[in-house]
């Protein structure tokens, strides 16, 4: 073993002892992962006080990335690969006779976020520290993350509360000098110099707890900066001593109620005033510490937008806006316009979503109630954002109602999309449909107004967790083939595309992925009792469960294929296992439905001989970051089926490919841009475009009229209507069949017919097994532009105007 191997395994048992009091004979599994974070930690915060130092020193313009979602999943494997000391610290764990991997699997997965959107700001805050760019992220350090996911005997989604930090967490440092007061409600006054004084009904403390982000090859740390709520008297002594106990802790227990609990809602806005609590308190808080420390280091707020930026992930920090003017004004004394002026050039926005029932707005007399002052700011914005669309002659006025900040049609409501829109000098959509469609649909009039303003920023994922972290068979393989460039910079890897014609090389890759698989069958077996088929191509739908996703489009497919398999059990089939996980929002009575479907299918399937060893369905539980960081590389089939137009981009979808998956998808989201990096004979796409949807929805869609032509899904939609799928229930499925008789808003039946042949198509490709693994190795090759280095880069010199 080397000397720092040794070095290190006595910093762990030092840690171990002196931190928990233990002895190696007595440590818990547990107590080792503590300790091995906190000897690490030790390394990383020497780095990341340099860091923040350097960043100061030079007088670096620093990214603010304010978003209620981190989805940052486990950190110690990603942090020891990105420290280059994994194999050091493996080493120092064994002459200690403790296995690394194992430890690593205690760790809990951090769960604050829901979905794409939660995670790509995981990808982004590494890809900042990896290209040594000085950013915060800010967001909220819920007590409960996203909920586990268990599936009862039913197959129904149960919900169980989410407990990261049950045993405390060992990465974070409290910051008890970054503190900020945050009101809620009572009135505000103008007083006679024209200075307006707010004064809140309830006052909260946030307090900043850190984690650092480690970026690769260690060269730079960035903060992690979550806020945490607490009373300013957080025990009333005097309530106390009357004898009422739970009165004393009241305001501390309704501090705390702010940052109990993550929204378990994706691409649906919460509405309720605890959402708006949260959001306004995170977005205080921040803003605070943004100005605060802008304030410390150059001692006047005319410089903010030189050395902040402040990106907004979607609409629910959008408060923001008005908390920045608010303090400029009422804090700092600035005139209106010169304050907005400091705000627009200070905020940029990012949009993740179309669809309309997913845009934030808040009822006025809520936010006038909880927020008096911002909302007479809201106003004063409007005032001129009005003024200024009366004048554009390309508004007419339903333009000019369209840009308002606020919706007139029924209850008044404060739109947020377009607060930050107003309040922002950039406003990008996630991919270049996305943002075409931005500029065309939903933001067509305030483009009209602010022309220029909307661009785009395709998404991309961090290659250090989803290929260097997820896959290390692939890594090394490429490492082997092509040299390591690639694990530094992404771009790379199109050098393996050559390595497609190879047939060494394709033999080692059906390896790697065949040894994934293996890795995946065992967790299936030791989660659900299955016996997955490695051979089989596993067929994966990951993400969450959201009707515009389509996962009943794939489940309905299914069906056909196993009523097909039954009528010709000799047929020439193609095994498959069809593999299913993602959660369902809470409310999402429908998406809760799509899932127990799921599982019915599943069980009639797997219990029925003449299926076996032809197909399986599984639908694994609580996907999270984790079980995805296993299913990735395990996969052979992407599935990507969204309603074209509906999908803002997607991720999965890059870490799939990445991973050596071939995509069955529609052209939507970045699945058209993946065309054209990995090239389209290399996918399967089908389905119709966003542009005939639109025009197939102007027509007037009858689903019904499509049935007659798809004899074999209307026989499985009326056994499914008469309960054959579903026999101790015969009506559970019947709502789910008449809502795609009778409306089927994302259009599955019209896109049936060519999802089905390019089903067909991928068995094609599966039978020439030398033909798809040159695809699959395509597919890597073709990835490198989806870096999230590759976005965040964009960002930097077109949005932020940053430099490390
Ligand atoms: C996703 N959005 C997009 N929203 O659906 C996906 N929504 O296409 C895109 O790739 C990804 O964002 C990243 O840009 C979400 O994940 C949410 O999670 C969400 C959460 C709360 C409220 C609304």
């Amino acid at each position: 073993m080397e000397r720092s191997a040794d070095a290190l395994a006595d910093e762990i048992a030092g840690t171990l002892l002196h931190r928990f009091g233990k002895l190696p004979a007595d440590a818990l599994p547990r107590d080792w992962l503590d300790a091995t974070i906190l000897t690490v930690r030790n390394d990383v915060v020497e780095r990341w006080v340099a860091s923040t130092r350097a960043t100061q020193q030079r007088g670096l313009k620093q990214v603010n990335y304010l978003s209620l979602e981190f989805l940052i999943g486990r950190l110690l494997s990603d942090t020891i690969r990105n420290l280059g000391r994994d194999g050091e610290v493996a080493d120092a764990l064994r002459s200690l006779g403790v296995d690394l991997a194992s430890l690593e699997t205690l760790e809990p997965d951090a769960a604050l976020g829901n979905g794409g959107l939660g995670r790509l700001a995981a990808c982004f805050m590494d890809s900042l520290a990896s290209m040594a760019l000085p950013a915060f992220g800010y967001g909220i350090r819920y007590i409960n993350g996203m909920f586990s996911q268990r599936i009862d005997p039913a197959g129904e989604q149960v919900e169980l509360p989410e407990t990261w930090l049950a045993n405390g967490n060992p990465w974070e440092i409290e910051r008890r000098d970054s503190v900020h007061r945050v009101g809620f409600g009572g009135a505000w006054q103008r007083d006679d110099d024209g200075r307006v004084h707010w004064t809140p009904a309830e006052l909260v403390e946030a307090v900043a707890v850190d984690m650092p982000v480690v970026g690769w090859r260690g060269r730079h740390v960035n903060t992690l900066r979550l806020w945490t709520a607490r009373a300013i008297d957080p025990l009333q002594l005097e309530v106390f001593n009357r004898g009422d106990f739970t009165g004393a802790l009241a305001d501390q227990t309704r501090a705390e109620t702010l940052v109990r609990v993550l929204y378990p809602n994706d691409s649906t806005p919460a509405g309720q005033e605890l959402r708006l609590r949260q959001e306004y308190f995170f977005a205080s808080a921040s803003i605070q510490d943004i100005v605060q420390r802008h304030l410390h280091s150059h001692g006047t707020l005319d410089t903010l937008p030189d050395k902040a930026a402040i990106q907004l992930n979607d609409t629910h920090p959008a408060i923001g806006v008005a908390e920045l003017l608010r303090l400029l004004i009422d804090e700092h004394q600035l005139p209106y316009e010169a304050a907005w002026d400091i705000t627009r050039r200070t905020f940029a926005y990012t949009n993740h979503t179309l669809l309309p029932e997913a845009l934030e707005s808040w009822p006025l007399p809520l936010l006038g109630r909880l927020l008096p002052r911002h909302l007479e700011l809201i106003f004063r914005i409007n005032a001129d954002v009005l003024a200024q669309a009366r004048t554009n002659p390309e508004l007419d006025p339903r333009g000019v109602a369209a840009v308002s900040l606020i919706d007139e049609a029924g209850e008044r409501r404060v739109r947020m999309a377009n607060l930050a829109f107003a309040g922002s000098h950039s406003v990008n959509g996630v991919a270049a449909l996305h943002s075409q469609l931005m500029r065309e649909t939903v933001f067509a009039d305030l483009n009209r107004l602010y022309a220029g303003r909307i661009n785009n920023k395709t998404n991309g994922i961090t290659p250090r967790r989803w290929l260097g972290g997820c896959n290390p068979g692939l890594t090394a393989l490429l490492r082997d083939a092509i040299g390591p460039a690639f694990t530094d910079d992404l771009r790379h890897i199109a050098a393996a595309r050559s390595l497609a014609d190879d047939a060494a090389f394709r033999e080692r890759f059906l390896g790697v992925k065949r040894a994934n698989k293996a890795l995946l069958v065992a967790q299936v077996a030791a989660s659900t009792g299955l016996q997955l088929d490695p051979d089989a191509m596993f067929d994966v739908q990951v993400k969450r469960i959201h009707e515009y996703k389509r996962q009943l489009l794939n489940i309905l497919h299914t069906m056909v294929l196993y009523e097909r398999i039954r009528a010709r059990p000799q047929g020439d089939w193609v095994p498959r296992v069809k593999l299913f996980a993602g959660k369902a929002a809470s409310s999402y009575a429908r998406a809760k439905q799509i899932i127990r479907l799921a599982n019915d299918v599943a069980h009639r399937i797997n219990a029925d001989p003449v299926a076996a060893g032809r197909l399986q369905v599984v639908f694994l539980p609580d996907y999270n970051v984790s079980l995805a960081e296993r299913i990735m590389p395990a996969a052979d089939l992407s599935e990507q089926i969204s309603t074209a137009g509906m999908e803002a981009s997607g991720t999965g979808n890059m870490k799939l490919a990445l991973n050596g998956a071939l995509t069955i998808g529609t052209l939507d989201g970045a699945n058209i841009e993946m065309r054209d990096h990995i090239g389209a004979a290399d996918m399967e796409i089908f389905g119709m475009t966003a542009a005939e949807v639109a025009a197939l929805v102007r027509a007037g869609y009858r689903p019904t009229e499509l049935l007659a032509g798809l004899p074999e899904l209307e026989q499985v939609l009326a056994a499914l209507r008469q309960g054959e799928w579903s026999p101790d229930d015969a009506g559970r499925h019947a709502t789910l069949v008449d809502s795609l008789l009778n409306e089927d808003r994302y259009m599955l039946l019209a896109d049936f017919a060519a999802y089905d042949a390019a089903q067909s198509a991928v068995d094609r490709r599966w039978r020439d097994r030398d033909g798809w693994a040159a695809s699959a190795v395509r597919n890597v090759a073709g990835m490198g532009w989806f870096s999230s280095d590759r976005t965040i880069a964009e960002y930097a010199a077109e949005v932020w105007q940053v430099h490390g």
